[in-house]
């Protein structure tokens, strides 16, 4: 079967104000939906970063792969590779790492990927879950994602979700996460307020929420002298810290003092970071995520080598929509080792949704689809409207800090901050 056409649509959604290291989320979010067409009439579905910097990788990426067999994951990748020419993207919003050229390949790779999982799921009559080894899970657990947030963007009025800017607002939105969607497992994004704050806010979840596990993420916001004092505090409180220290070395060093694992999605991003890491002993927990790590097959990958060294395994998100949610789901079912809730930021962003029926959370957690390939269809009349908001909304490049200077002129990013 063979790739005959893809079509490649930018799309814009509507984004609360969370706040996070980096500054705050503007109101519009972006994403690509990537369909790849095949000369047996069926299409699969891919998503992955709006970014225009990386939209245009795609767009050049594309027509490489056309006259490909959709079996050929091997030949997609090289070809990806020899259309970028060996150019490095870089990580403009500064929450993830730096990129190097490999990461980039997988980046681009990873939404087509993605499509051909969904065309051999739909060809086969089997969902993505049964050609990736079959579920271990047939429901895939994801935590509450909760953010410092502003009560609605500057100038307009306040959002369904509300202000959460202490540790009583954290616990309030905690509740509403976990009441609407019955998450088991909570998460902070942290990096916004001094790190004594931050504590409180976990310490009030806590006593709220007696059994949930509970992680803080600052986005590498602390030295690793902070983060050390941190981890002290919040020592039988939290599962895992998440990047509290920028680099592999701030990481390790954190890593020789604290208490508890540390995980992270920004210094152990690519293939090419695990030996260092290893050998520092910087990272107990990686956060696999199939849009960076080259889609589900090398995530797969990702997870023997973490099974090999003993590190665990949860997963990453950024803003998305349903597409990858489901890819996410499929491949989460399908790692035995991916012990860990994984994070999404969905219920942000759900009511925006360009498939036909949005996902809903049960206990926490997600059925893994059962229909044919990733087992959701795409709404066109959303996907127009989406596509209309990215013609309009202005935003070609995701800018948080950007977004938080127009409102605070004197704010800058620092990293490490405390
Ligand atoms: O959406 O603001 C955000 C997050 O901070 C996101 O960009 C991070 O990549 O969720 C991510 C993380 O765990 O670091
Ligand atoms: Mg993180």
């Amino acid at each position: 079967m063979k790739i005959t056409d893809i079509t490649i649509t930018p799309v814009a959604f509507h984004d609360p104000p969370l706040l996070n290291s980096v500054g705050v989320h503007e109101p519009w979010a972006l994403r690509t939906v990537v369909e790849v067409h095949t000369d047996e009439g069926i299409s699969g579905l891919g998503e992955s970063y709006g970014d225009i910097g990386h939209l245009n990788r795609m767009r050049t990426a594309a027509p490489a792969l056309v006259g490909l067999d959709v079996h050929s994951l091997n030949g997609m990748h090289s070809r990806i590779a020899t259309a970028l020419g060996g150019e490095a993207g870089s990580d403009r919003h500064g929450l993830t790492g730096a990129l190097t050229v490999e990461s980039t390949v997988d980046r681009v790779f990873s939404a087509f990927e993605v499509a051909t999982w969904d065309i051999r799921g739909k060809a086969l009559g089997r969902p993505v879950s049964d050609l990736l080894g079959g579920a271990v899970r047939s429901a895939v657990p994801y935590s509450a994602y909760l953010f410092y947030k502003w009560a609605g963007h500057p100038g307009s009025e306040p959002d369904e979700f509300g202000e959460a800017l202490d540790p009583a607002g954290i616990v309030e939105q905690a509740r509403m996460l976990v009441d609407r969607h019955g998450f088991g497992s909570i998460k902070l994004k942290g990096g916004v307020f001094p790190p004594e704050q931050e504590i409180e806010a976990v310490h009030a979840l806590r006593e709220a929420f007696p059994d949930h596990p509970l992680r803080l993420d600052p986005n590498a916001a602390w030295t690793p002298e902070t983060s050390l004092k941190v981890a002290d505090e919040l020592d039988g409180v939290v599962e895992y810290l998440e990047d509290p220290a920028p680099g592999i070395d701030g990481m390790a060093a954190v890593a020789a003092g604290a208490p508890m694992p540390l995980a992270t999605n920004m210094c152990v991003i690519a293939f090419e970071h695990i030996a260092r890491s290893v050998e520092a002993g910087a990272v107990q927990v990686i956060l696999s995520d199939h849009h960076y790590w080259g889609g589900l097959s090398r995530s797969k990958e990702l997870a023997a080598i973490c099974r090999t060294f003993g590190i665990g395994l949860s997963m990453h998100s950024n803003s998305h929509l349903g597409i990858s949610l489901a890819a996410m789901t499929h491949l989460a079912a399908t790692t035995p080792n991916l012990n860990y809730a994984c994070d999404t930021h969905y219920p942000w962003n759900v009511s925006d949704d360009v498939i036909t029926t949005p996902f809903t959370f049960v206990d926490g957690a997600l059925s893994v689809p059962t229909a044919p390939g990733l087992g959701v269809e795409l709404d066109r009349d959303a996907l127009a409207r989406l596509a209309e908001n990215y013609r309009t909304c202005g935003v070609v490049q995701r800018d948080d800090t950007g977004y938080m200077q127009k409102h605070d002129p004197s704010y800058e990013r620092k990293r490490p901050r405390w």
